[in-house]
C-alpha cells in the first residue's frame, strides 16, 4: 500500500499542532498560545498500526488575513490535492464561513473527513450545532482534548485513530487500483512478459509494473512466461506456443510488434498501469489530442516523484522530443515534479501529460488530474501517449477495451 497522507485543518489556535504532537507522541510542531504560529505545512512520517506508512501535515490556519496570511492559507490549501484523509478541527463552537470553504474545497475533490471539536476539556459541542452539522454534513465531530490525563490518552488517541483508518479505509476502496489484468486475462491463459535488459534496467532487479504484472497474473491462476524482446523469435516459431496476451515495455514496442504474429493481442505494462491506476477514460480521450498541438501550445508534464533519474530522461527529453517530432509543431513544456503546485493556470495548457504514477495513491494522481479535467484540458500519461506517437496506440489499447 502507498503512503496514506493525512491533512490536518482548521482555523488559527485551533489546536492543530497540538494534535499531530498528540498523535505522533512527541513535538514535531511548535505549539504557541498565539494565533499563526504554523505559517507552512509540517510533515511528520508515522506507521499507523492497521493503516501503514503515513504522513501527516499540520497546516497553517484557514481563518489568516492580510497579504500574508492569504498567502499562507493559499499553500494550506495546496496540500488538499496531495491527502487521502482529512482532520478538520474547530473549538468553541465556532463553525463558520472558514471551516464550511474548507469543507467544500475537501468534498470537491471528494475526500473522506474527519471533523474533531478541539479543546473539548474547555467546551464540548453544543446542541444546536451538533444538529446543524448532522443535518448538512450527516457527520458527527469527534470531542478531543490534547490536555487529556495520562489515563484517558490511549483512548482518546484510539478513538481518533480508528476514525481516521475507517475513513482511509473505505476511502481507498473505492479508489482502490483495479487489479492489473482484471478483465482481460483469464485463469489457465498464458501471457508473455517481454522486459528488456537494456542500459536503463535497474541492476539485478525487475521494475515495478513488472512485478505487479507477474503478481497480478499468478492471483488470476494464469501462467505468465518473461522474456527479453530478443527471445521472440523462439517462442513464436512453434505452432502451438499457446500464448494469449503480449505485454512489452513501451520502449520495445516497434521491436516486439515486428516480432509476433500480426493477429497476436498486444499491449504494454504502463497502459495496463494506466488502466489500473490512472485516469483510464480521460486518457483515452486525452491521447489522439496530441496530434491537435499548434504552434505555441504548451503542454504540462506532471511527474509524481522527485528526481527519479530514468524517469526524468523520459518525461524531460524523450516524451518532448518524441512529440515534437510526430506534430512537427513549436511546443514548450512544463515539467512539474512530485506533487508540487503549477505555477501556470490550467487554461495555458493545450495538453497535460501524467507519468505512471507509482509512487503515489491512486486518490492523489485523481487529485492531482482534477482541475485540468475540470477545465477540459486533455490529459494522456507517459504510456499511452508512448504507444500513440509510436503509432501501435488502437493495437495496444484493443485488449484493455474490450
Ligand atoms: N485547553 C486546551 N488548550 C489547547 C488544546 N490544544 C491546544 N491548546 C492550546 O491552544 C493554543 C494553540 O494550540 P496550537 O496547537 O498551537 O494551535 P494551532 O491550531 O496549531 O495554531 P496555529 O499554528 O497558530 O494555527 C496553545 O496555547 C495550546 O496550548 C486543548 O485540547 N485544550
Ligand atoms: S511516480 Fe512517476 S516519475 Fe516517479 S518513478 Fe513512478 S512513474 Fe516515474
Ligand atoms: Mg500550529
Amino acid at each position: 500500500m502507498n503512503t496514506v497522507s493525512i491533512g490536518i485543518f482548521g482555523r488559527r489556535n485551533v489546536g492543530k499542532s497540538s494534535l499531530i504532537n498528540f498523535i505522533a507522541g512527541q513535538d514535531v510542531a511548535i505549539v504557541s498560545e498565539n494565533p499563526g504560529t504554523t505559517t507552512d505545512p509540517v510533515r511528520k512520517r508515522i506507521e499507523i498500526f492497521g493503516l501503514g506508512p503515513c504522513v501527516l501535515i499540520d497546516t497553517a490556519g484557514i481563518d489568516d488575513d492580510g497579504e500574508l496570511g492569504r498567502k499562507r492559507v493559499a499553500k494550506t490549501e495546496e496540500v488538499v490535492p496531495q491527502i487521502d484523509v482529512a482532520v478538520l478541527m474547530f473549538s468553541r463552537d465556532d463553525f463558520g464561513a472558514p471551516e464550511e470553504d474548507m469543507m467544500s474545497l475537501l468534498r470537491r475533490y471528494d475526500l473522506p473527513v474527519v471533523l474533531v471539536h478541539g479543546k473539548s476539556d474547555v467546551s464540548r459541542t453544543g446542541d444546536v450545532l451538533l444538529q446543524d452539522i448532522r443535518n448538512r454534513y450527516g457527520m458527527r465531530p469527534l470531542e478531543f482534548s490534547a490536555l487529556e490525563s495520562e489515563d484517558g490518552r490511549g483512548v482518546m488517541l484510539d478513538a481518533l485513530l480508528d476514525s481516521i483508518k475507517a475513513n482511509a479505509v473505505s476511502a481507498a476502496e473505492r479508489f482502490s487500483e483495479k487489479p492489473m489484468f482484471d478483465g482481460i486475462v483469464s485463469a489457465g491463459q498464458h501471457v508473455l512478459l517481454v522486459c528488456p535488459i537494456d542500459s536503463e534496467a535497474p541492476t539485478g532487479r525487475l521494475i515495478l509494473p513488472q512485478v505487479n504484472a507477474i503478481r497480478s497474473l499468478l492471483d488470476i491462476g494464469a501462467a505468465a512466461t518473461v522474456i527479453q524482446p530478443c527471445g521472440l523469435g523462439q517462442v513464436f516459431s512453434k505452432e502451438d506456443h499457446g500464448i494469449d496476451l503480449v505485454v512489452t515495455d513501451s520502449q520495445a514496442f516497434a521491436e516486439v510488434a515486428a516480432g509476433i504474429p500480426s493477429q497476436m493481442p498486444m499491449t504494454s505494462f504502463s497502459m495496463l498501469l494506466a488502466r489500473s491506476k490512472g485516469c483510464f477514460k480521460e486518457y483515452c480521450a486525452g491521447t489522439p489530442m496530441i496530434d491537435r498541438l499548434k504552434d505555441g501550445d504548451r503542454v504540462l508534464i506532471l511527474e509524481s516523484c522527485s528526481h527519479h533519474a530514468s524517469c526524468d530522461d523520459i518525461g524531460r527529453v524523450k516524451i518532448p522530443a518524441m512529440m515534437r517530432n510526430r506534430t512537427g509543431k513549436a511546443l514548450t513544456f512544463d515539467v512539474v515534479g512530485g506533487l508540487d503546485r503549477i505555477g501556470r493556470p490550467m487554461s495555458d495548457y493545450a495538453l497535460v501529460l501524467q507519468c505512471g504514477g507509482c509512487m503515489i495513491t491512486r486518490r492523489q494522481l485523481y487529485s492531482r488530474l482534477l482541475p485540468a479535467i475540470e477545465s477540459g484540458v486533455p490529459v494522456t500519461n507517459y504510456g499511452m501517449a508512448i504507444s500513440f506517437m509510436k503509432g501501435i496506440y488502437e493495437r495496444a489499447l484493443k485488449p484493455l477495451v474490450k
